[in-house]
């Protein structure tokens, strides 16, 4: 006779009711005087939650400037590092340390530093310009580090002299390059969410809305920059929104989770996001939104806060960003 086989039951994920979350949350932030921060890219529930939300500028500055000895950070992997950085004497807590980002991923510390020395014994003179989508390790390799927010301010400080290296995007140093009239070496790098907006879809968006707007990042491809009517990060779509009182409807090219802060800053608009189309099929999808950010959640907040960890643990190298952090985003 034959036994009948066992099935292994699936283990069952319980969700939590994310109202019990939020107060758990809540109090266990009390409890330990922390603060959350937010990226504008997170899960709209988390940016409601956060005592700050901004893009990687903002967040950097604020991470410096609260009282709160313990910061929950919830965005991605470079964002926990550079807060950390800031501000060494902190407990920088992340919800999940795989939240990773493919820039950061295009351009590691070992290449770049050989990618520099070839071009130096090939007699360029130039700075290297990192945006912050970088590891720390890379930023210690460079001159300056921009974000979508303080980039041209920061490029004008680049001697008039030097080359620029821009790493590791090389869609926004393309348009830097083109705003600021610097001629610059790109690093083959791209973000996954903002290389994946079709330009066919892009103009039928457009048709089906007479006299939207077009509002994309600078991260995005020239030819989805070439038909947008305003170029720029979070903060100057927020701002650029705000100073509209009018209904408007604007196409929004960059990370879904933006439509958030902009309904909440400017209720007054339709906000459309822009689908990422897939480049294998050529099939709408819903990878407008960052896999990364999308690690961050209401229950690891809650954990990360319970068990005090994962925290961003101070690294010998962070030395070296410091000094480049500081010069780029603090002074
Ligand atoms: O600078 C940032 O925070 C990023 C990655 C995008 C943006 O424009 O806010």
């Amino acid at each position: 006779m034959s036994l009948p086989v066992l099935q292994m039951a699936e283990p069952v994920t319980v969700e939590e009711d994310p109202l019990d979350l939020m107060d758990e949350i809540e109090t266990l932030k009390r409890q330990q005087d922390a603060a959350i921060l937010a990226h504008f890219y997170v899960d709209g529930d988390l940016q409601d939650i956060a005592d700050f939300t901004g893009d990687s500028l903002k967040l950097a500055r604020d991470a410096t400037r609260i009282p709160n000895p313990t910061i929950v950070f919830c965005g991605v992997h470079f964002m926990g590092e550079s807060a950390k950085i800031l501000s060494p004497e902190k407990t920088v807590l992340m919800p999940d340390l795989q939240a990773g980002c493919s820039l950061a991923e295009s351009c590691p510390a070992d290449r770049l530093a050989a990618y520099q020395a070839e071009l130096r014994a090939k007699g360029h003179d130039f700075q290297t310009v990192a945006y912050i989508n970088t590891t720390a390790a890379v930023k210690a390799l460079c001159d300056w580090i921009v974000t979508s927010g303080n980039a041209r301010e920061i490029i004008d400080r680049v001697p008039a002299d030097k080359e620029i290296l821009f790493v590791p995007d090389q869609h926004l140093g393309r348009y830097l390059s083109s705003v600021t009239g610097r001629p610059m070496i790109l690093w083959p790098g791209s973000c996954m969410v903002h290389e994946v907006f079709s330009i066919q879809d892009l103009l039928r968006a457009k048709r089906n809305h007479p006299g939207s707007i077009v509002m994309a990042h600078p991260e995005c491809p020239a030819n989805i920059l070439e038909i947008s009517d305003v170029i720029g990060g979070t903060e100057k779509m927020r701002k650029y929104v705000a100073s509209i009182p009018e209904k408007k409807t604007f196409l929004v090219a960059t990370e879904a989770n933006m439509i958030h802060p902009l309904m909440k800053l400017a209720p007054q608009h339709e906000y459309i996001p822009v689908p990422g189309i897939m480049t294998s099929t050529g099939e709408t999808c819903a990878c407008n939104r960052c896999p990364h950010m999308a690690r961050n959640t209401l229950q690891k907040v809650r954990d990360c806060l319970k068990n005090r960890s994962p925290e961003i643990v101070w690294q010998p190298y962070f030395a070296q960003a410091q000094d480049v952090l500081k010069r780029s985003l603090l002074q």
